[in-house]
């Protein structure tokens, strides 16, 4: 198994920005030692507006849920026939695959892992009360060169409750290169970012729900910090719909495999654009306006 600790000094991309752990980039605590601690995660959770917590799925299925993808991009072309399937290495096109819910219905084992008893009792109790998850699923086979902006998720899924978390899930062991999350811890507090871009609508105001695709900027503007970590199979990060996260560059010669999923308590309003068999077709609105012009009306 890969060390989750990092060397200070070590240097990864977001977007090409260069970050140095120490000194720009820290890893995040764990959240292991108060795991079965319900009120303690719900502290912890508003305090650092995350929770990491290592093992929280069994390592099997997860690879499982791992071979339903990696066979879905063998299927497409996407793998280099040179190299062993399991291994997922990218084609010589690197070519993104749309992991849409036409296909994710058919990934039995991926199914099994994000609609699993471990996690919706785990938001039963969290929570308090019974639990469900959108239907829009978000498998990600992230290629070289490829990373995801600065967001917060109220942007792209905020027309239900705002009590909706975000469950990252590595499906692969990530080491830095291959582009895992990276975050803000704190930045659920940070109440310029809630008033102004935390009330956008990816659907309805903006062409890009991204607030930016420059870490350092984030940090010289708002004082925020970054982290990240290697990840295990097995890992989560959970999080609620404010809370500013992107992902390193994968500058491996594998695709980044993981998703994203929704939890929510079942009778909290539900954001019915993430539902269905077809979820999240945005409209072509035409008023629809860059992130910079709305940067530059709100003052940040
Ligand atoms: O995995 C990524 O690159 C981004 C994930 C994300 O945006 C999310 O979990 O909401």
């Amino acid at each position: 198994m890969q060390s989750m600790t990092v060397a200070d000094g070590t240097k990864v991309t977001m977007s090409g920005h260069e970050l140095v752990f120490g000194e720009n980039i820290f890893v995040p605590r764990d959240a292991n030692d108060i795991a079965g601690d319900m009120a303690a995660l719900r502290a912890r959770i508003e305090e650092d507006g995350y929770l990491l917590i290592r093992d929280f799925y069994d390592r099997d299925a997860v690879m499982a849920a791992r071979a339903d993808i990696l066979s879905y991009l063998a299927e497409q072309g996407c793998l280099d026939a040179e190299a062993p399937a399991e291994e997922g290495v990218i084609g010589p096109e690197n070519e993104g695959a749309a992991l849409r819910n036409e296909v994710v219905v058919n990934m039995k084992a991926y199914l099994r892992v994000v609609n699993s008893e471990r996690v919706m009792a785990f938001f039963e109790d969290f929570l308090g009360g019974p639990t469900l998850t959108l239907d829009h699923k978000w498998p990600r086979a992230v290629r070289r060169g490829h990373s995801t902006g600065a967001h917060y998720d109220v942007v792209f899924m905020g027309a239900g409750t705002k009590a909706l978390y975000t469950v990252w899930t590595p499906l692969d062991d990530l080491s830095l290169d291959m582009g895992p999350l990276a975050f803000c811890p704190g930045s659920n507090k940070l109440d310029v970012l809630r008033r102004t871009y935390g009330t956008a609508d990816a659907h309805n105001d903006v062409t890009d729900g991204h607030l930016s695709r420059n870490p350092l900027e984030l940090i010289e503007k708002f004082g925020v910090k970054w982290s990240s970590t290697p990840f295990g199979a097995g890992d989560v990060i959970i999080f609620g719909m404010y809370f500013l996260h992107g992902s390193l560059d994968n500058v491996s010669n594998r695709y980044r495999l993981s998703t994203d999923n929704r939890y929510q308590l079942a009778s909290e309003p539900v954001d019915e654009r993430h539902m269905g068999q077809h979820p999240d077709q945005i409209p072509k609105a035409e008023n629809r306006k860059t992130m910079a012009e709305m940067r530059e009306k709100w003052g940040i």
